[in-house]
């Protein structure tokens, strides 16, 4: 837990946030500001920064987010239409929260990413 952690004050309760979903390590939470019909945050309850930090550091853990998106997905109804997964990473990828989440995003045609 770190303490001026936005992301680790939802997982220690402290923030209001909708959860979707819980395991013993991650946390799925609707965000405060959805870019699509459906778009959940899935996230380590354990602080890392980031993507690429998480998955040197621990990628069992990485997987386990991964798991839970995947769970998310099916019971968001997403599997058969598809989703994108996402996860903004450092300045030039646009993350604001320094508490790793992937983007899960679906529930219409999202267009190309790069468009
Ligand atoms: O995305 C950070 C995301 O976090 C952004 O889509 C808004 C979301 N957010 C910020 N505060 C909250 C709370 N309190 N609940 C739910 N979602 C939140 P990034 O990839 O870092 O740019």
């Amino acid at each position: 837990m770190t303490s001026d952690c936005l992301f680790c004050r939802i997982v220690a309760g402290e923030i209001p946030a909708t959860i979707v979903r819980e395991t013993a390590t991650t946390l799925a939470f609707r965000d405060i500001d959805p870019k699509a019909p459906v778009h959940v945050l899935v996230i380590p309850k354990e602080h890392h920064a980031d993507v690429a930090t998480l998955g040197q550091a621990d990628p069992e853990l990485a997987g386990q987010v991964l798991a839970t998106a995947a769970e998310v997905a099916e019971a968001e109804g997403l599997l058969a239409d598809g989703f994108r997964l996402m996860f903004n990473t450092g300045g030039h990828g646009g993350q604001e929260v320094f508490h790793v989440h992937a983007h899960l995003l679906g529930g219409a045609p999202l267009g190309p990413m790069l468009a």
